[in-house]
């Protein structure tokens, strides 16, 4: 396939200004009229040729300025078209026809249907598979639509911007036409034609003006939108309070549809969601769900600005909108919530996806130089590294630089498509300081790792920190940069105070060690007595540390930090040293020691009512056997990594069974509330009752909590504690059943049945699996289904999926390869969850190989899957 590379942009030929589109709405024969008006570019070629992007695409008709074009002027194939001999300098008009098949369109890119809706997804070359234009990011141009449909299938015809005019048309057919005044690029463009249910309400902006807020979601489901209404409208206030910036059109929709290739699109004011992330009710979504909306809803909508006023020059540029509105989103969810648990969740989730990306073979920059297919660039690094990035310019400027940077970003590129240069540009504007080391977060791949070492002077009362950096090799970069990494610390004394000294040299500020060259050194005079070393406090930098610090060190650190996310830090830190070491006793047939020290703190921690309950939950989560094999780093054995890990949470939980069993009864007051404050404290109820289970050795507990279970938090924890302690219980069985029987007709509490079976540990789990993929009602064609089944099993269960057969790794092969055949994003992405196939035991790995190479050999590949199967197997 087909290599781009960042370094061949240049802008097109012609300008395009305007665009008005008429779709026929038809099953399978949707009729797209495009009339476009451009005019060549100053300085290009008279006999310069006008080339647009198509994709599957056939030609049904082609004018210019309303007569046809002499067909020996032009040629079209499927994805491309060419006209020559168009004018030199006066502006035209190019009419384009396509007719295009919405039902047959498996891929979930373009125009396509999904349970009789008709909507469509662009972003990022989807807009190429409707009509003929200039499919990049740098054209942008006013729309305006015309839809028209047969009204008994599609009560609503939507798209971008304003509505202008609607009317009735003869043969029971209808149309409504559209008009969006902001310039956007194709990829911003929507519409939506469909029999939905309708929730409505309004949000009046800063300057006072009234914004229709609608949410269209299934018939029946409406009752189901409000807390995604809600979000939309704590989002829209909040990023006028925070950065000031207002909405910009009359209306505001979002569209819920069940077929649906990621999270959602952020469709200039007709935002698409993938229902899972609007639907909630206590009965089907669980805590996690109703935060997920709100971090969603809030994440699109964001994008408004930074995504769509202001876009990506092109799609190297990614991270521009991504990394930012991840981080607006990320902060945004603070603000509402509790920070420091938010961001233990950010941590927890960037080293789970964005480490092990970094340390594999698909690692690449924020952002890339080259791609064969960019679908398979929205990844963790470009989204949520790329936020991390955003967050250091945040910690080196402080917020009151950061903000006057955004402020000037928005002035200055207010309708432009940027480039990470121009955005960094404004931060070094605004705050005066160079930032090219920094820049290079965005073009070095790979976590940086920082080694810590400390000297403690006690006769001169002076404590230095010597740090120093390392960068691995990644594909394509042998050699490395030093990096600028701003490491935010503290300094705790016996006491647990902190020293408020300055370090010599003027290398630290705020308290933050800027680490810039490959070794530095900071001394802290007067320190009155040897004070425990706080690094990389609240993860200021994506990076791992190196640093020998004892467990009582890092027990002074949990206990008395002022940062709450440094406590945990410390806790984790201790928990995974020792689960790493008892993994490695248990491979070699070992016994381990004992797990005192940390059943005592993790207990102690639980049991502490000042702590605030989801930060106690989050402190008994253990680290999850992935996050233990990413630390072993090499030839991975998921059986003992699985043994040790249950050795210690049984200890644990003979250690705290009194506490365990109190806490795993506390519910909060009241009717269900999906508040922060309620979710922590079920949080917390269901981490004890996941020990407390282990400790009572049988399903009695978990049952009788599956039973009483009032709301889908509650039932799932219940069940996810059935299935992974007690798999062969027949009350598990029983459960599954009671789940299965009661959810029937609800797909998306159906697809938590699926993934809490696929992740079920154990050898024999894919044939479970197998079944499932084969039962009559599991619909293959639906992305929900198969990630919760496949991508539960693939990504969310070591032991089943990594099982020494290799069953596991065929099943994964022979699904990338059917499922590729209609939908390739789907299935490349599901194939990732193999990326840290080399990191295996020999044995494994080779089966690991087999599978890849069975993927890589199969007939007809879309260049999705074979993208990645090719640098996974380079
Ligand atoms: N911008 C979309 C992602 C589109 C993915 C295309 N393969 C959702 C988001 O990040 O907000
Ligand atoms: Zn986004």
């Amino acid at each position: 396939g087909q290599v781009f590379k960042l370094k061949d942009y240049r802008p097109t030929d012609f300008v395009v200004e305007r665009i008005d589109l008429t779709f026929e709405l038809d099953p399978t024969q949707t009729r797209v009229v495009s009339r476009i008006s451009l005019q060549r570019r100053d300085g290009v070629a008279a006999d310069a040729e006008l080339v647009f992007d198509g994709d599957e695409l056939s030609l049904e008709g082609l004018q210019l300025d309303g007569r046809d074009i002499d067909p020996a002027l032009y040629t079209a194939t499927p994805d491309t078209l060419t006209i020559r001999e168009l004018p030199a300098s006066v502006p035209f008009e190019i009419t384009v026809t396509t007719v295009i098949s919405p039902q047959t369109n498996t891929q979930l890119m373009g125009l396509y249907r999904t349970n009789g809706v008709y909507c469509t997804q662009c972003e990022a070359q989807g807009f190429r598979r409707i009509t003929y234009f200039y499919d990049r990011p740098d054209v942008l141009a006013v729309y305006s639509v015309t839809i028209i449909a047969r009204k008994s299938e599609t009560r609503y015809l939507l798209s971008n911007g304003n509505l202008v005019s609607s009317g009735s048309l003869d043969e029971g057919r209808h149309c409504a036409t559209w008009f969006d005044p902001h310039p956007k690029p194709s990829y911003l463009f929507a519409l939506v034609g469909g029999d939905l249910g309708l929730i409505e309400d309004s949000f009046t902006t800063m300057s006072g003006r009234e914004v229709a807020l609608k949410i269209y979601v299934e018939h029946g489901k409406e009752n189901r939108a409000g807390y995604a209404m809600d979000a939309l409208k704590r989002s829209m206030k909040w990023d006028e309070e925070v950065y000031g910036l207002e909405y910009d059109l009359d209306i505001f929709q979002i569209v819920a549809v069940s077929d649906f290739n990621m999270g959602a699109m952020e469709n200039k004011g007709l935002n698409v969601f993938n229902d899972k992330y609007v639907l909630a009710d206590p009965e089907t979504a669980t805590d996690a769900d109703y935060a997920n909306i709100e971090a969603i809803i809030a994440h699109e909508y964001f994008h408004n600005w930074t995504g769509n006023r202001i876009t990506c020059r092109d799609w190297f540029q990614l991270c521009l909108k991504e990394g930012l509105t991840v981080y607006r989103d990320h902060t945004f969810s603070a603000d509402q919530r509790s920070a420091p648990v938010k961001r233990i969740a950010e941590i927890r989730l960037l080293k789970a996806h964005q480490f092990p990306e970094d340390a594999g073979p698909l690692a690449h920059p924020v952002r890339p130089e080259t791609y064969r297919e960019i679908n398979n660039f929205y990844t963790a690094t470009v989204y949520e590294k790329g936020s991390e990035v955003v967050r250091m310019i945040r910690t080196i400027l402080g917020a009151e630089d950061f903000r006057k940077g955004m402020d000037l970003y928005f002035e200055r590129h207010d309708g432009d498509a940027a480039t990470i240069e121009d955005f960094l540009a404004c931060f070094a504007e605004a705050s005066g300081r160079d930032l090219r080391q920094f820049a290079l977060w965005y073009s070095q791949a790979g976590t940086p790792s920082v080694s810590v070492s400390t000297d403690w002077n006690e006769a001169g009362h002076t404590f230095k920190v010597t740090l120093e950096q390392s960068l691995a090799a990644t594909p394509g970069q042998p050699r490395k940069a030093l990096m600028h990494i701003p490491l935010a610390y503290g300094l705790i004394l016996p006491d647990g105070s902190e020293f408020a000294g300055q370090p010599s040299g003027n290398d630290a500020e705020n308290g933050v060690f800027h680490l810039t060259r490959r070794k530095q050194s900071f001394t802290f005079t007067g320190v009155p007595e040897r004070p425990v070393l706080s690094i990389n406090r609240g993860f200021s930098a994506p990076v791992t540390i190196a640093m020998e610090q004892s467990a009582a060190d890092l027990a002074h650190i949990a206990r008395h930090d002022s940062d709450g996310v440094a406590r945990w830090q410390a806790l984790n830190e201790q928990a995974t040293r020792y689960l790493v070491e008892a993994s490695k006793l248990c491979r070699d047939g070992r016994n381990l020691p004992s797990a005192q020290k940390l059943a005592e703190i993790l207990v102690a921690t639980a049991s502490d009512e000042s702590l605030e309950p989801a930060f106690r939950a989050q402190a008994l989560a253990l680290p999850a056997e992935s996050d233990i094999a990413r630390e072993i780093g090499s030839n991975i054995d998921p059986d003992s990594i699985h043994a040790a890990r249950n050795a210690v949470l049984s200890e644990v939980a003979r250690f705290g069974a009194d506490v365990f069993a109190r806490l795993a009864g506390a519910a909060p007051e009241g009717a269900y509330s999906p508040s922060a404050e309620d979710a922590g404290k079920r949080a917390l109820a269901g981490a004890a009752l996941a020990y407390a289970a282990i400790a009572d050795g049988g399903p009695g507990r978990a049952m009788a909590a599956f039973d009483a279970a009032d709301n889908m938090t509650v039932l799932s924890q219940a069940l996810q504690v059935l299935t992974q302690s007690f798999p062969a219980a027949a009350e598990t069985a029983d459960a599954l059943t009671a789940f299965r029987t009661r959810f029937s007709g609800d797909p998306l509490a159906l697809d938590k049945w699926y993934a809490i079976q696929a992740m079920m540990p154990g050898k024999t789990t894919w044939r479970r699996v197998e079944e499932l993929l084969d039962s009559p009602d599991f619909d293959r064609s639906n992305p929900n289904r198969v990630r919760s089944l496949i991508g539960g099993f693939s990504a969310g269960n070591p032991t089943g999926f990594n099982v020494a057969s290799g069953d596991g790794y065929r099943l994964l092969a022979r699904e990338v390869i059917d499922i590729d055949k209609r939908n390739p994003q789907l299935a490349a992405r599901l194939l990732t969850a193999m990326r840290s196939w080399r990191s295996l035991e020999a044995g494994r790995q080779e089966q690991a190989r087999l599978a890849l190479v069975s993927i890589r050999e199969a007939a007809n590949l879309s260049p999705d899957v074979s993208d990645i199967v090719d640098r996974m197997l380079d």
